[in-house]
């Protein structure tokens, strides 16, 4: 059997041994759990509730604990895998509340009484990257669960530790055998197979835009149902009206937060010509000031990249590009890297275009804002921005003009789990999170009764 060593990204130092799934062990997962869906999807939707409120419960109980797990997989700040490990809890409460309320209609027709009902689809296959295990895997298993589907959930190979130790507490919050199955593994065998297995009736994918648009392809060979949420080359457009003070002291964060591994950070910065100079000096100041330490300190806003290969292959970009100023980053080991802006030659150059996912700023100045709007949408992605403005005509025009799924005016923030998230063009396919996610998970029945005169 494989075995994968799980390394703790600050120190390089062996956390753990996870054995990998091959296929026979993946297909005996989907078998579990397509069995458990035909008990699930019968349980009573105050039943299923209150169960996931347990859960939700139990993973409140670990919070501290799960926050951890990640600091010591991931990287991740202190301070943000606490958000995350409450991010889990909170969208599973939520959507605790939909079984309950999972709605068909009654639709006027003649000659008898027309009703939909929302059904869950089957077992659901979850495959998740390293950059957010936690959130990522519970956008998918959570509005999943809660329409009545199973789960059977790949962690990326890199970070399993959390979404193992969230399967082992679903049981424990009494969620029945097989209705949420953690399956760790290689991409190429329990991702795949979860693509190709007939019994798996839906797959979210998050992840890089190439490997989705393989997902998209084998997908199509069963006509599966398909989430994507892909990658991101995300605008942060500060104008001359922003309150600069403000859009300065929020730009590090905005694109160097989860040291930029992030698909919605803000790795274009684009300034407007008349304040550039200024801007660019607070901009010095705010990145120079930014705490890159180790990731279980308090004062830490940035931790480590995720491995060595990936620390190559963002320094392969800034090799490539101008630097224009870096913060800085410790000494020894750990895959560490500094915070860095780039001024590129023009908006061709590779960092201005590609999606780095490292702490990689790379800034363009514009004139107009026709020509902000321009630059912003000359991309392939399309999964979330930001506009600095203190007129709110502007503010408005523009969030309205840049094609992507989330804007935000006068701040970086793009995931709330009470509103929709995902991407335009080649960000994603479909919505998760907010309000409708439920309802990706059903398929809509129409029911037509006839009645007599
Ligand atoms: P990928 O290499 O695409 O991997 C993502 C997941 O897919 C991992 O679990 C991976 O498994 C698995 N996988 C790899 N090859 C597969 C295949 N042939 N069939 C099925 N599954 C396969 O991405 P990554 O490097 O982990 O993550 C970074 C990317 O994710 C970035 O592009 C980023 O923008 C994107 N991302 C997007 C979002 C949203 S919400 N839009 C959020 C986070 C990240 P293994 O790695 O374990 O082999």
């Amino acid at each position: 059997m494989t075995v994968s060593t799980i390394l703790n990204p600050a120190t390089e130092v062996p956390i753990a041994e996870i054995p990998a799934t091959d296929e026979a062990g993946v297909d005996a997962a989907i078998q579990k759990a397509a069995t458990a869906f035909e008990s699930w999807r019968a349980v009573a939707p105050g039943d299923r509730a209150r169960i996931m409120r347990r859960f939700a419960a139990v993973l409140d109980d670990h919070q501290e604990e799960l926050a951890w797990l990640e600091v010591a997989n991931a990287g991740h700040t202190i301070g943000n895998a606490r958000w995350e490990a409450g991010n889990v809890r909170d969208v599973v409460e939520y959507y605790a509340g939909a079984p309950e309320r999972l709605f068909g209609r009654q639709i006027p027709v003649p000659g008898g009484v027309d009703i939909t009902f929302r059904e869950p689809l089957g077992v659901v296959g979850v495959i998740v990257p390293w950059n957010f295990p936690m959130p990522i895997a519970g956008w998918g298993f959570a509005p999943a669960l809660a329409a009545g589907n199973t789960v059977v959930l790949k962690p990326a190979e890199l970070t399993p530790l959390t979404a193992l130790r969230i399967g082992e507490l679903a049981l424990e919050a009494g969620l029945p055998e097989g209705v949420l199955t953690v399956v760790p593994g290689k991409g190429s065998v329990v991702g795949q197979r979860f693509v190709t297995h007939p019994a798996v009736r839906k797959v979210v994918f998050t992840g890089s835009t190439e490997v989705g648009k393989g997902i998209m392809r084998g997908c199509a060979d069963q006509v599966k149902n398909l989430t994507l949420e892909l990658g991101g080359k995300n605008a942060n457009i500060v104008f001359a009206d922003a309150d600069l003070e403000k859009a300065a002291a929020a730009a590090p964060g905005g694109v160097f937060d989860n040291s930029g591994q992030d698909c919605c950070s803000r790795s274009r910065l684009l300034v407007q010509s008349s304040i550039y100079d200024d801007f660019m000096a607070q901009l010095e100041d705010a990145v120079q000031s930014f705490t890159v330490a180790d990731p279980g300190s308090d004062s830490a806003e940035m931790g480590p990249l995720i491995s060595s290969d990936h620390r190559d292959a963002v320094a392969a970009y800034v090799a490539a590009g101008e630097v224009a100023f870096t913060g800085s980053a410790p000494d020894g080991p750990g895959f560490w890297f500094p915070p860095t802006v780039i001024t590129p030659s023009s908006i061709s150059a590779r960092d201005f275009r590609e999606e780095i996912f490292g702490p990689v700023l790379s800034v363009v100045r514009f004139e107009t804002e026709e020509e902000a709007v321009r630059i912003a949408n000359d991309t392939a992605y399309g999964l979330s921005g930001s506009v600095f403005t203190e007129n709110l005509d502007r503010a408005m025009r523009v969030s309205r003009a840049v094609e992507a799924g989330n804007i935000s005016v006068n701040s970086h923030a793009s995931v709330r789990y009470w509103t929709p998230f995902g991407g335009y063009k080649q960000s994603g396919l479909g919505r998760e999170l907010g309000p409708d996610a439920v309802a990706a998970f059903t398929e809509e029945k129409n029911v037509f009764l006839a009645t007599s005169e």
